[in-house]
């Protein structure tokens, strides 16, 4: 993508109410537009890192046996009568009304709508255990929107939904959940902390958040550093071995780790001191086991093998998909910007031509575009008449984990600047060795 032909509203202008430094960075760095309270426009650039992040959730849920469908945004009130969840909900529900008098609402998460579709086609145990998610838009009118799209009002969530024939196969299914967030979280470049959670409205008695460690989480978290080293199941984890699962789930859960809601300060105390982190924390997914608290309303029976109907097991699985794009840029700053992990990068490299007015630099600047582009790498090219300065900062501000800066001299001796963002470390190259160095060929 050339930079004069992409759409990157770069700005200075950030108002009084963006105080951290993620919100920050996304009005900076053009990737949102805020449309109303707690209600954003993802711009081109913000919009590229959600698609990647939305990708990496999906391969993780597939992996871990989950099946992609989609729900809609509109419910019908009905539904919520069923569960009787309609009026507890209270005003984070944004009600609507249709055309014919019929009651609506913005789906603030989906367990009547998926306990319905189950209800609907699924009547023998042949089908169990199933696991449906789906990647929407949800709205919840919170009191308080705030920190850009990390708390907003509309926002896109991963939930997926688990049923089982009875509570031991729905704990199997709860820690595949459990082992997939894991593996998701370190593929997004992240250290997610699993902690004890209140299920708070969605119920049940099993259930644990996901924290990932920032100075401008909304919780207060409390935890043995040990709980930080234990590295994520990875790519060959095998979600049918239910000893594996259990393990996985061991290993970290011997730890203390808890927010200030489960927090036991008694038991915290009993961790070596040298051990113990309080921080901040931002959660980024929370999971829940809550048996039959909806098919037992909603009548969602199957038949057992032996012929006996029985209420099935649910528990539900939540990611903030939109929350984290945010949550990322908290984790990973400095001072001239967003450091993205180049998992969920905009683009793969930049590449910045000092003088696209001079031919030489140009033609060797394209040269090592079209290079860039045919070896599958997503490039941004700077081919603007800006200053250089005023370049390499815009770069540094939007966090690309590579640079490449062609000028006459490097076109002289044939040579190219790769800057790795992260380590701010510079090397000359050329273009062949930079190409593979970037591809972490060498
Ligand atoms: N139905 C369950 C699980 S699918 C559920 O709704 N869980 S939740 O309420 O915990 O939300 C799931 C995740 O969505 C949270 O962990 C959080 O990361 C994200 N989230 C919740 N509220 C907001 C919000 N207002 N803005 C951005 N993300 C949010």
């Amino acid at each position: 993508m050339r930079l004069t032909r992409f759409f990157l509203p770069v700005t200075k202008d950030v108002p009084s109410d963006a105080t951290i430094v993620s919100h920050q960075l996304m009005l900076r760095t053009g990737m949102i537009r805020q449309n109303g309270a707690g209600i954003y426009s993802w711009l081109p650039l913000g919009f590229r890192v959600l698609k990647k992040i939305e990708q990496i959730v999906r391969e993780e849920m597939d992996r871990a046996g989950a099946i992609e469908l989609l729900m809609p945004t509109l419910q019908q009130a009905d539904l919520w009568r069923d569960s009787g969840r309609y009026d507890d909900y209270g005003e984070e529900m944004l009600r609507i009304r249709d055309r014919h008098g019929r009651d609506m609402l913005y789906g603030p998460t989906n367990e009547e709508m998926i306990t319905d579709i189950f209800r609907t086609y699924v009547k023998s145990y042949k089908a169990l255990p199933l696991n449906l998610y789906h990647q929407q838009w949800k709205f919840r009118d919170e009191v308080r929107p705030r920190f850009g799209v990390m708390r907003g009002r509309e926002f896109l969530m991963k939930d997926a939904y688990s049923f089982d024939l009875d509570e031991a196969g729905a704990r199997v299914s709860y820690q595949k959940m459990f082992a997939a967030y894991l593996n998701t979280f370190d593929r997004l470049g992240v250290k997610a902390i699993p902690m004890q959670a209140d299920p708070g409205p969605i119920g049940g008695d099993l259930s644990h958040e996901f924290l990932i460690l920032a100075k401008s989480g909304e919780s207060a978290v409390f935890c043995d550093r040990e709980v930080l080293d234990v590295p994520a199941p990875g790519a060959d984890f095998d979600f049918s071995d239910h000893e594996a699962l259990q393990a996985e789930t061991d290993k970290r859960t011997r730890f203390y780790a808890a927010t200030d809601e489960k927090h036991d300060p008694e038991a915290f105390s009993a961790i070596p001191e040298e051990r113990r982190v309080e921080a901040r924390g931002i959660e980024v997914g929370h999971i829940f086991y809550f048996g039959t608290k909806y098919s037992e309303p909603m009548k969602a029976d199957v038949q057992r093998q032996d012929g006996q109907l029985v209420t099935i097991h649910g528990g539900s699985y939540g990611i903030g998909v939109s929350r984290l794009v945010a949550a990322i840029i908290e984790a990973s700053h400095d001072e001239n910007g967003i450091i993205w992990p180049a998992s969920v990068s905009p683009f793969d490299v930049g590449l910045i031509s000092m003088k696209p007015d001079d031919e030489p630099v140009s033609n060797f600047a394209d040269a090592l575009y079209e290079r860039l582009n045919a070896a599958g790498l997503d490039v941004l090219y700077d081919d603007s008449p800006d200053r250089a300065g005023a370049k390499f900062n815009r770069m540094d501000l939007i966090g690309l984990p590579w640079v490449l800066t062609v000028g006459p001299r490097g076109v002289k001796s044939g040579q190219v600047e790769l800057k790795h963002r992260a380590s701010g470390e510079k090397i000359d190259l050329s273009p062949e060795d930079a190409v593979a160095r970037i591809l972490g060929m060498d």
